[in-house]
């Protein structure tokens, strides 16, 4: 039976940093942890609001704060990493004492919040960086996306999965509650280059600008109109399942930018939503674009910046951004 740690280690007989190796292993840990508290919820008092607001203005629940610690507080113990941030986090957080520690961390520690009160499935993405030489600042992790080393996400859902790439392939991971050991069921993911599923929150369409509108209603026209068959939707409202889903089935995933505030480019974050999707998506062969450009390849200006989220299937992704250039 291979599990991560034996992936982890095939890995390490090929090249990869034993740094990392200890990095993504912690990580594992800190998100069973998690994974027993959300299991737990409101028996463990950890649901509802934690009545504060995080950087961009949300309110907290108490697991994103609860699990935020937990990640910063188990990640600066390895001793690899030099900084982290965090989408409850104002500014970054250096590691006191941490020397030359190889790596930066960026987590969206609980993405998904609004589904937690209500039982539905929500997870940890993350995102890992080499600290660049110098003093560690913001800049340090303002680096593009086709620059990190490692990627995944826990979905805390039926199953607690651990979906992970340092660059060669998308490699998925059950929780065996009985031994908390994290066992290789989805080697080598792959999504369809075509699909039949989209995902988008249709309560926005009004907001839309052309392209998206465009490629919508041609969806919906089904067999009737020019794609000549039907589509089925689904939207779970949590990022890390609605990709989880189309990286096992396929499908294209939108948050694109809308006319509700012509200066915020979508909802989604570029730093640890979506880059460390985009490497995921792209290294299960499909595509991720912001409707004009490669996400991976946008040069990130501000730390919580946010940006249009087009990603899954590779061909649906190319007509979207197709019409976004017409
Ligand atoms: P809406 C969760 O809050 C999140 O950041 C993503 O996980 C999810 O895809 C999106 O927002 C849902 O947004 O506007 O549909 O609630």
């Amino acid at each position: 039976m291979k599990t991560l740690q034996t992936t982890l280690a095939d890995a390490q007989k090929n090249g990869l940093d034993s740094a990392l190796t200890e990095l993504i292993l912690a990580l594992s840990e800190t998100c069973k942890a998690i994974s027993a508290k959300v299991a737990r919820g409101a028996m463990a008092g950890v649901l509802g609001a934690a009545g504060t607001e995080n950087v961009q203005g949300e309110d907290q629940k108490k697991l994103d704060v609860i699990t935020n610690d937990m990640l910063l507080e188990d990640l600066a113990k390895t001793g690899v990493v030099a900084a982290m941030a965090s989408e409850e986090l104002d500014e970054i957080s250096p590691v006191p004492e941490a020397g030359n520690a190889p790596y930066l961390v960026l987590f969206d520690p609980l993405d998904g919040s609004s589904n937690i009160d209500v039982n539905v499935s929500i997870g940890t993405i993350f995102s890992v960086l080499k600290r660049p030489e110098g003093a560690l600042c913001e800049a340090s992790f303002l680096q593009a996306g086709t620059s990190q080393v490692a990627a995944g996400y826990v979905v805390y859902g039926p199953q607690t999965q651990l979906v992970m790439t340092t660059g060669s392939g998308v490699h998925g991971f059950t929780l065996d509650p009985a031994t908390g050991i994290f066992v290789l069921t989805n080697p080598s993911m792959k999504i369809s280059s075509q699909t039949k599923e989209f995902a988008i929150n249709m309560s926005n369409r009004r907001h839309w600008y052309s392209p998206i509108q465009r490629y919508i209603e041609e969806l919906l026209e089904g067999k009737t109109g020019k794609r000549g068959k039907d589509f089925n939707m689904r939207w779970i409202a949590s990022m890390v399942a609605d990709v989880h889903r189309i990286l096992n089935r396929g499908g294209i995933f939108m948050y694109p930018a809308d006319a509700r505030d012509p200066d915020k480019p979508g909802k989604l974050r570029l730093m640890y939503e979506a880059n460390p999707m985009s490497f995921l998506v792209e290294q299960a062969g499909g595509a991720s674009t912001n409707g004009r450009m490669r996400i991976m390849e946008i040069a990130p200006e501000k730390l919580h910046q946010r940006c249009a989220v087009v990603l899954g299937s590779e061909e649906e992704v190319k007509l979207v951004t197709g019409y976004h250039q017409q």
